[in-house]
């Protein structure tokens, strides 16, 4: 190198360039897992400037208990979408960031499969969500779910397209057809893999090896949802099976996820029953389900019953509910998979009797488990009924009851 080149370079060098703010090309041919930054980028593209129509987006979400289904079937249909079609496409989650902590599980597998969790958008960025929905011609998806969750409500006109695994609340009218894809099967993740399968299996090597990381990703939740797709279990269809087969021939390690989705005892009573919970409201009754991945006896054992049932009392206060329900689930080295349930009623607006006795005479096939003086602690034999299963049974008792006083 001459001298001349030399003082040019180190001239150069002393300058300080502006950094160039990203662009939404450059974010997603770049950078397809920052999810934030590409919310950020569409934030300060000047729309209002440029000709024509406004610019089409697409704004994925999941369910509100942003399990690992939900965060992994919004994420990665934004990056297929945002891969193997021409459109731009946003994914959601819907807690706050500081809850991710709460869900060991999606936090292991977001590392495991090398995202950064820095890079998803949360309830705190929503604000620029909502900023963004007025400047884009903007089209939602809901996997995971069928109804918007209420932060969203006023926003059903927008509903497009629908990927499910629930029941079908018959929502949204014009998602028909092809946009409507509601299926009872173990996992949302399987019905995302198959509306792309095709197109993924005819992309470029460019594009695949941008979709490398999620072929194990879709792969978690799928196995943890089907219990490892053990048909005996009751909850993996044909779906379930062909997506992770596809799956499959990209990748397979599964190891750790299982272990970090039951590795809770770390966590407070309290953020054990707020991890993964759902509240509704029926009639005038306020129903609040918390599913926990840990046995009832190493519970108390740890905590003790007293501390426990203590937790159990201060929460559903916190909640304003009238009956709290704790469906627990185990992987027990010895006894295999085991499901229990506390059934904890907490206001004089429910006739404990008669709501204990309704629920033992369920499908759930419960059997009192003895640890505690009253009927709450049970053993849930019937393993196949998950939240799922157990919020209409409970809706329907709570309704009879209510019926029933005011005849
Ligand atoms: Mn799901």
């Amino acid at each position: 190198m001459d001298a001349k080149t030399k003082r040019h370079l180190s001239i150069k060098s002393a300058i300080k360039l502006p950094k160039r703010v990203k662009n939404v090309g450059d974010i997603k041919r770049q950078d397809p897992y920052n999810f934030l930054g590409l919310l950020n980028a569409l934030d300060k593209e000047n729309v209002k400037s440029s000709k024509g129509p406004r610019p089409s987006l697409e704004i994925v979400m999941g369910n509100e208990s942003a399990d690992l289904d939900s965060i992994i079937s919004a994420t990665s249909y934004a990056v297929l979408t945002n891969t193997l079609e021409n459109k731009t496409c946003i994914p959601l989650v819907q807690i706050p960031k500081s809850e991710l902590r709460l869900r060991q599980e999606c936090v292991h597998v977001l590392k495991e499969c090398g995202l950064n969790q820095n890079n998803l958008i949360f309830v705190d960025d929503f604000g620029k969500v909502k900023k963004v929905l007025d400047k884009y011609d903007c089209r939602i998806v809901l996997v995971d779910h069928n109804k918007l969750v209420s932060q969203w409500e006023g926003e059903g006109g927008k509903v497009y397209r629908i990927i499910d695994h629930h029941k079908d609340e018959n929502l949204y009218d014009s998602v028909i057809g092809e946009n409507r894809k509601i299926k009872i099967v173990g996992s949302a993740c399987s019905l995302v893999t198959l509306e792309f399968k095709d197109l993924w299996a005819k992309a470029t090597d460019s594009q695949k090896k941008t979709l490398e990381k999620l072929s194990k990703l879709l792969l978690a939740p799928i196995l943890v949802d089907t219990i490892s797709l053990d048909e005996s279990k009751g909850k993996t269809k044909a779906e379930d099976q062909n997506a992770a087969k596809f799956l499959l021939e990209i990748m397979s390690d599964y190891s750790g996820i299982q272990k970090a989705r039951f590795d809770v005892s770390h966590l407070s009573d309290f953020d054990l029953l707020r991890k993964d919970y759902k509240q509704w409201e029926i009639a005038s009754l306020q129903l609040g389900i918390s599913a926990v991945t840990w046995d009832l006896n190493s519970w108390t054992e740890a905590r003790t019953l007293e501390k426990v049932t203590e937790s159990f009392n201060k929460y559903a206060e916190h909640k304003k509910l009238d009956l709290l329900l704790v469906a627990t689930i185990c992987d027990h080295p010895e006894n295999g998979f085991q499901r229990e349930l506390v059934i904890w009623p907490v206001s004089e607006k429910i006739d404990k009797k008669q709501l204990v006795e309704k629920l033992e005479a369920s499908e759930l096939c419960l059997v009192n488990n003895g640890r505690y003086k009253h009927n709450a602690f049970y053993n849930q034999q019937n393993v196949e009924m998950s939240r799922k299963q157990i919020y209409p049974l409970a809706e329907t008792i709570l309704r009879s009851m209510i019926n029933r006083d005011q005849d």
